[in-house]
């Protein structure tokens, strides 16, 4: 029954931050999925016989890859494939799947943050066995695969039925449809007081979570809604759609921008959250109050201790390079290790499998801890609800009180988005090059005393990454980086990150916009970033 298939290699399956992302009608040219799944199957050893999670974050096409996977896992001699139901897993709850049930990894369809439909974002990525992305070294060995592969193996056989929960024959292996939020739901009750956080919403305090018609949807449904009581009113956009309704399913100011004014009026709710495509990002707004996601970690890590989960207290944060460095200075007072890695959560699996690091952040949004190996939106949602209901204080007198004492980073992103490749690159490399000549001098009013391009080698197994962002120091402690994302999928995206300290003697409630300011300026000033790229403007600030 199994079938071997002569394919010819694609040139660009080189995986980014966080697996392979193209356009959908890329992934559908000929053998484009059979080329990059294979690859992956190539690339591993010993799983013969051995259990594989399968799930996405249902976006147009997941379902069609589904039955493509399985297939092609029945002929490469898998075992049995723990699928989702309707083909649906968060990044967490796949995660947590491969953990719970010791599988040997898993495929994981999204394209995270990224839009969908028939001609938007698709997504494949593989993770290994401690539920983490796979590292660098796993797929640099699959994009070096995916450059000979000259056939892949499937079998003939109908599509599975992934709607019912039970078990099916598929040639020699096994397809288990699981229910998509139950093993996650249930470890969520282990890590967080889910009775005070009922009482708090009993006692009239109201969430609103926009799962903004993304994967979350039924995880927020069975979890805020029903566990904790807040009622169905309380989960915006809960159904999954293949295009998100025609939005960008990216929880940050400019695309949740409605849940931001809901917040922002007069009978605002207390507590308003979002996730993205497939989950593991999240966005906190308090009423009145937008937290950026590296002050979130901070505050999550300074308070983690009120939840059960943490009540032992932290092993040590770490953080991404362009995350602010506000978690620094609460790892400093618990006197734990921080550690800074590259962009990615691949980064972060060795310190949590070392047991070095307990909780982990990036500046886009994305927060989580040893409970898994991904990043985790509800998780980050559902702390800060068990912090709110342990302390009885509002977003705003949490946060207040956290600047008091450990002082602010004033901190924004600046995307530009879809700028000409080769204008880009040109714009990086000039940088690198005027490197060594930064520190000393001035820089629109401000004097540099540091700058480089960031390297990392990983405590734990020695792995090193290079060229991981241009990172230019001020007087003070301001920041800016640089650096270009490695998740698009059209033209380039420019990332440049901003940071100023201010200590807790200093404004502590300034708009960030205008406490930025001469950083920006000095930004555009070091860069070239108009001349290099034609805009003048970022199309996103976060
Ligand atoms: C972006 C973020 C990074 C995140 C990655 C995957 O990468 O900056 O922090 O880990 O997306 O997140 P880049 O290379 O575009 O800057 V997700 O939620 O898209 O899986
Ligand atoms: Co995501």
């Amino acid at each position: 029954m199994t079938v071997t298939v002569a394919t010819t290699p694609y040139d660009d399956q080189k995986p980014g931050t966080s697996g392979l992302r193209k356009k959908v009608p890329h992934f559908q040219q000929p053998n484009y999925v059979e080329n990059f799944v294979q690859s992956i199957f190539d690339s591993l050893e010993g799983f013969a016989g051995q259990t594989l999670v399968l799930g996405g974050d249902g976006r147009f096409y997941n379902r069609e890859v589904v039955q493509i996977v399985l297939r092609m896992a029945a002929a490469n001699g898998f075992g049995r494939v723990l699928v989702g139901q309707g083909g649906i897993l968060s990044t967490p709850a796949a995660s947590n799947v491969i953990r719970r049930y010791g599988a040997f990894g898993g495929i994981i369809l999204s394209a995270s943050h990224n839009p969908g439909g028939p001609h938007e974002d698709f997504g494949i990525k593989y993770n290994i066995g401690n539920g983490g992305p796979a590292p660098e070294k796993v797929t640099d060995a699959i994009f070096a695969r995916s450059m000979t592969i000259d056939r892949y193996l499937t079998i003939e056989a109908a599509d599975v039925d992934i709607d019912t929960i039970g078990e099916t024959a598929l040639g020699g292996m096994t397809v288990q449809v699981i229910d998509s939020v139950a093993d996650y739901a249930a470890l969520m009750e282990t890590l967080f007081d889910f009775d005070a956080i009922r009482t708090l919403i009993g006692s009239g305090f109201r969430v609103l979570f926009d799962a903004m018609s993304a994967v979350t949807g039924p995880y927020a449904a069975e979890i805020i809604g029903r566990r904790l009581g807040a009622g169905e009113a309380a989960v915006l956009h809960a159904t999954p759609l293949p295009d998100f309704g025609g939005h960008h399913p990216d929880p940050n100011l400019v695309h949740a921008k409605d849940l931001y004014d809901r917040l922002m009026a007069p009978d605002a709710p207390d507590f308003g959250a979002a996730s993205d495509g497939d989950g593991d990002r999240n966005l906190i707004i308090g009423k009145g109050i937008f937290i950026t996601p590296s002050d979130s970690l901070a505050m999550l890590a300074a308070n983690a201790h009120l939840a059960p989960g943490y009540a032992k207290g932290l092993k040590g944060i770490a953080r991404s390079m362009p995350t602010s460095g506000a978690a620094d200075r609460v790892a400093d007072a618990l006197g734990i290790p921080l550690y800074e890695t590259p962009t990615g959560w691949k980064f972060f699996g060795t310190l949590l499998d070392a047991g070095l690091a307990t909780i982990c952040g990036e500046e886009s949004a994305g927060t989580g801890s040893d409970h898994v190996r991904e990043k985790d939106g509800l998780w980050a949602v559902l702390l800060w609800l068990n912090i709110l209901a342990a302390r009885r204080e509002s977003v705003a007198e949490i946060a207040t009180a956290h600047w008091a004492r450990y002082g602010r980073n004033y901190y924004a992103r600046h995307d530009y988005e879809g700028v000409d490749s080769a204008a880009a690159d040109a714009l990086m490399a000039e940088l690198r090059a005027g490197l060594g000549s930064l520190p000393g001098s001035t820089v629109a009013g401000l004097a540099v005393v540091s700058a480089d391009d960031f390297a990392y080698t990983d405590p734990v197994d020695g792995s090193t990454a290079t060229k991981q962002g241009v990172r230019i120091g001020f007087e003070g402690g301001s920041r800016i980086v640089f650096r270009l994302s490695g998740t698009g999928t059209s033209g380039a995206t420019l990332r440049v990150y901003i940071e100023r300290y201010e200590p807790p003697t200093g404004d502590l409630a300034q708009e960030t916009p205008i406490g930025l300011a001469p950083l920006i300026a000095a930004a555009e000033a070091v860069a070239g970033i108009a001349r290099h790229t034609g805009r003048t403007e970022p199309d996103v600030v976060t």
